[in-house]
């Protein structure tokens, strides 16, 4: 064993492992001593999973385990590429047994004719989306609304055989059984039989994810065996009434039609494997997101006063602290990942509780942040084709039983215990979860009718216009004529998100529904700071003129964000910034920063005239020669055809301003290589869609393997939502670029205002929430 470190490439693997062990990978490549450490069934990755990781996140994104024989995957980007291609990386070993059994427990397995098969979880292409299509409708947002009543009915009945005893382990005494029930529900199982079916269900995770010992081993097979068997004669149950309500029955409905996609053989292994899926999945997500938000009482406590929060509340615990740890898919041909050769025949462990705490992903990843703006951006439900269709179930049950809990017993607190897990790689809660309170402060003693008070729940991914956040105006500053510098601060002491450069914010002025955009101008290394400047727009639609108008030190102001569309790439020789008036305040941000890494850089600013320039002393200072100053009035425009005519090797060119600005330099930097030119635009040309002028079009998903139609009166962005597809959303008025999909084919009809020229050109990415299709079909990587 060595304790040097190698710089590899010795047989074309990209990391520079840590200190050696003696293993090696199937191809070659020396084995790090973390990586032949790793051992999933530790307490270390029980206890937290993106922790027990973070070394190989951070240093060894991909590795050989040789105690698992898995590559195990940790970054999120490299995660999200596996999901994206379920041809190279099939997902046929997701439900294999990860320990392999002995020859008893397979002769009991065998007994009871036990022959679990493909499901939507672990099937190939061709078969898996037409089965996936046939099957789907029940999921949709639409569809799932009129189970709503009965899992808040079950949610409060079950907190009424507790309220009063001041303590519960809210897992045994609630979240593992509502989950059950409704997955029977929704599945059109009957009821019966629940304690049997817990058993069993815990016996299947336990045989696919687990490492029961030998002994053990035969136990969980007969569990398993039965729970096969009882899945069968429901079945057949079922089939003597095939137009129940229930997702089996829809499939049992869908087999006369299509009995060559919806066989009998599928049909029994979904029986068993959905009610797994469903249930388990969600009572652990539960589980983990109250314990969670105890073990933050500040987040608990303004979840109580603000339920508004808990849709976005949801996903952000899903991401922090998820239900499904890791998964497994099968490399079919020689390929790469992150640059590490993995030949055809490799088993992935992918770690999505590790991608979901990606710093390139996440920013500030290990925060709790309930406001969180990209937080259901988390893998934990999957990606792509195979993503969990059961999603928007499992958000719609969360969600109420956090409201359930936060307005009847918001004074609960987490008991002192030390918290066990099944150990296996991927289904991830707390097998108990102590929690106690004072009966006599129950909020409901003084006021019976809060029980019934209901918040509508969001069923799909949740809105960002609900998770803004309250700041405090610690200083009102004029810098310049018609702008004011605004300093916010948390207003009880609690960090705000740390930002990089190129971020904004959105403040709501007055109201929820006018919010506007500012970027952030400060000093991003100063924690728990906050600064932007407004400009006043006197014919504006009124939103600066508010902040102009009413905002003043003291104030509480509500915020979204901070988001970054607008990066500096930190690897450049060299950053162009140029900046037209207010446009100042984003490049201010950057050029400091530029400066704080050593990088070279030059900094271009224009206005009318210096008065009403912002930061002119601040920036002289800081930046000396760097910094250009072009004032109008003194004769000194910033001639950029000249600034820009020579191409420069290395470096971008980064700009903010008026529209005109922003257009000539378009032009400018026709010579420069694609990408060279970023830009943010502060102002939209974007009119609202006129049904009347649009046409309708299809989009077909290749990730999800759907088609959806776009009628002249939705947004395509509206259409996929509609459809269950998740994609990320800020402005939705073309300006800020957070909802770009990836086109594979077709032409746009561009509306936005963030991509170039050349980007518009290429057709291979649009903006979702303004841009449409020029004719015909447009082919996305969704
Ligand atoms: N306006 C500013 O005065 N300062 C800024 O730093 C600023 N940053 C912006 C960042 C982005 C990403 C966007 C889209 C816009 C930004 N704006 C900024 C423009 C404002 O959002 C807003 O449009 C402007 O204050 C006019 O609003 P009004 O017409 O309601 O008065």
């Amino acid at each position: 064993m060595s304790d040097t470190a190698t710089p590899a490439r010795t047989t074309g693997c990209p990391v520079a492992h840590g200190p050696l062990s003696s293993e090696r990978t199937p191809t070659g490549c020396p084995v790090s001593q973390r990586a032949a450490e790793f051992d999933p069934f530790e307490d270390g990755y029980q206890q937290d999973p993106p922790e027990y990781v973070r070394w190989a996140r951070e240093k060894e994104p991909i590795f050989y385990s040789p105690k698992l024989g898995y590559w195990v995957v940790t970054r999120y980007d490299d995660i999200k590429a596996v999901f994206r291609d379920n041809i190279t990386f099939s997902p046929s070993n997701a439900l294999e047994k990860i320990t392999p059994t002995g020859d008893e427990a397979n002769a009991v397995l065998a007994s009871y004719g036990f022959a679990l098969n493909r499901t939507l979880v672990n099937e190939d292409e061709p078969a898996h989306m037409p089965r996936r299509r046939v099957l789907m409708d029940p999921f949709t947002p639409e569809a799932l609304k009129h189970h709503e009543p009965m899992v808040r009915e079950l949610a409060r009945s079950y907190v009424d055989r507790f309220i009063d005893d001041g303590r519960a382990d809210l897992v045994d005494q609630m979240l593992w059984e509502i989950p059950l029930t409704v997955a029977l529900h929704f599945l059109g199982v009957p009821e019966e039989d629940m304690d049997t079916l817990r058993k069993y269900s815990i016996a299947h995770t336990v045989n696919t994810w687990g490492r029961p010992k030998p002994e053990e081993q035969v136990a969980v097979a007969h569990a398993v065996g039965n729970f096969w068997q009882y899945a069968g004669k429901v079945l057949e149950k079922m089939r003597q009434d095939p137009d129940a309500p229930g997702w089996m029955q829809y499939g049992i409905r869908k087999q006369k039609l299509h009995p060559e996609v919806v066989t009998d053989s599928y049909l029994h292994s979904m029986m068993m494997a959905g009610i797994v899926a469903a249930h388990e999945t969600t009572a652990n997500a539960t589980a983990n997101a109250v314990k969670l938000l105890l073990q933050h009482p500040q987040v608990w406590q303004e979840l109580c006063e603000d339920p508004g929060l808990i849709p976005n509340a949801v996903e952000e615990c899903l991401r922090h602290n998820g239900s499904v740890a890791a998964w497994r898919r099968l490399v079919t041909r020689d390929t790469q990942v992150g640059g590490v050769d993995l030949p055809a025949g490799s088993r992935l462990l992918i770690v999505t509780s590790s991608a979901n705490h990606d710093e390139a992903h996440f920013s500030d990843a290990d925060l709790f942040d309930i406001r969180r703006d990209n937080a259901s951006d988390h893998l934990t439900f999957g990606y792509g084709s195979h993503q969990c269709m059961g999603k928007n179930l499992a958000r719609m049950e969360m969600q109420i039983f956090l409201e359930e809990f936060t307005r009847r017993l918001p004074h609960m607190r987490l008991s002192p215990q030390r918290f066990s897990y099944v150990p296996n790689t991927s289904f991830r809660g707390p097998e108990h979860l102590w929690v106690e309170w004072d009966p006599a402060a129950n909020p409901e003693r003084k006021n019976p009718a809060l029980r019934e008070v209901q918040v509508p729940v969001r069923i799909g991914e949740p809105s960002r216009h609900a998770i803004a956040r309250p700041v405090v105006v610690e200083r009102v500053t004029p810098v310049a004529e018609g702008i004011v510098k605004l300093r916010l601060v948390s207003p009880d002491g609690k960090p705000l998100p740390r930002w990089t450069a190129g971020s904004h914010i959105d403040v709501e002025c007055g109201s929820p529904g006018l919010s506007r955009q500012y970027s952030l101008c400060g000093d991003p290394d100063e924690a728990g700071v906050l600064e932007i400047a407004v400009l006043h727009e006197p014919e504006g639609r009124g939103g600066s003129a508010w902040v102009h108008r009413q905002v003043k030190a003291g104030d509480r102001l509500r915020i979204r964000g901070p988001r970054n569309h607008f990066r500096l790439d930190e690897s450049l020789a060299k950053a162009i910034f140029i900046a037209g008036g207010i446009g100042i305040t984003p490049v201010s941000a950057m050029a400091r920063r530029a400066k704080a890494i050593g990088m070279d850089y030059e900094l271009h600013y224009s206005g009318q005239n210096r008065a009403r320039m912002a930061f002119l002393d601040e920036l002289a200072a800081l930046h000396g020669e760097r910094l250009q100053v072009h004032a109008s009035d003194e004769g000194r425009r910033c001639d950029l055809h000249a600034l820009l005519a020579e191409p420069v090797a290395g470096a971008q060119v980064y700009a903010c301003g008026p529209l005109r600005m922003l257009q000539a330099l378009e032009d400018c930097c026709a010579a420069w290589p694609e990408g060279a030119l970023r830009v943010e635009h502060f102002e939209s040309t974007l009119a609202t869609l006129d049904p009347a002028k649009e046409q309708a079009f299809e989009v077909e998903l290749k990730d999800s393997g759907l088609v959806v139609t776009v009628p002249p009166d939705q947004t395509l962005l509206s259409a996929l939502r509609a459809a269950n597809v998740d994609v990320q959303s800020d402005c939705e008025e073309g300006l800020c670029g957070s909802c770009e999909v990836r086109v594979l084919s077709g032409k746009v009809d561009h509306r936005d205002v963030v991509l170039t020229r050349p980007e518009r050109e290429a057709h291979n990415k649009m903006m979702a929430c303004c841009s449409r299709a020029c004719e015909g079909r447009l082919v996305l990587e969704l």
